[in-house]
């Protein structure tokens, strides 16, 4: 059974960034129906007792319910630790070095990553993945992730921004690119540094 992970820090700690009722509604009953789905779809068939990673690297063979959830499920795992309350700032070592390396800066990378945020049409995520050992920029409809066997660009994420409206809607509205550009406040670079090191 699939289980809802508990947020690493209070709903209000990424305010005024992200406001406390979207981290409330978006974790207890956004990420919840993604897990309660996922279990629900799983059940009886090929999928039971996969694994997550299992799932996603196969995920034609599956149900568009396993796609949807279980993509669900992995991305708001992912998410919820890619921000804290101390993040912001720029990317240091080896992870600055090498984003300086394949985007020229790590503001024209920014650029990049909120121009595939932005232009994402209708509901989705912007994504920094590892991909034969580089960086790409990339993005996904829906809850697809670069991990799915049928993703266009394929790779492991380090870096992810939900694009979906239920994620910035209470606060920001229509405003996308306001939200975006008020995200890079809580990015935690201590952990996209860590999910690179494990991913090349
Ligand atoms: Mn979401």
């Amino acid at each position: 059974m699939f289980e809802l992970p508990s947020l690493p820090y209070e709903f209000a700690a990424l305010e005024p960034h992200i406001d406390a009722r979207t981290m409330e509604i978006h974790h207890g009953k956004h990420h919840q129906a993604y897990v309660n789905n996922l279990n629900n779809a799983v059940k009886g068939n090929a999928g039971e007792g996969k694994s997550l990673e299992e799932l996603m690297a196969n995920v034609s063979k599956h149900s568009m319910a396993v796609r949807n959830n279980g993509g669900g499920h992995w991305n708001h795992s992912l998410f919820w630790q890619l921000m804290s309350p101390a993040g912001g700032g720029n990317p240091e070592g080896k992870l600055l070095a090498d984003i300086t390396a394949a985007f020229g800066s790590v503001e024209s990378f920014k650029e990049q990553f909120n121009t595939a945020a932005t232009t994402r049409f209708g509901s989705g995520w912007a994504w920094l993945v590892v991909h034969d050992g580089k960086l790409v920029v990339t993005s996904t409809p829906n809850q697809d992730n670069p991990l799915m066997d049928i993703a266009d660009v394929k790779g492991t994420p380090i870096l992810g921004l939900d694009v979906w409206e239920h994620a910035y809607y209470l606060h920001y509205q229509n405003r996308r690119p306001d939200y975006i550009n008020a995200w890079w406040n809580v990015v935690n670079w201590k952990k996209v540094a860590e999910l690179y090191t494990a991913a090349h």
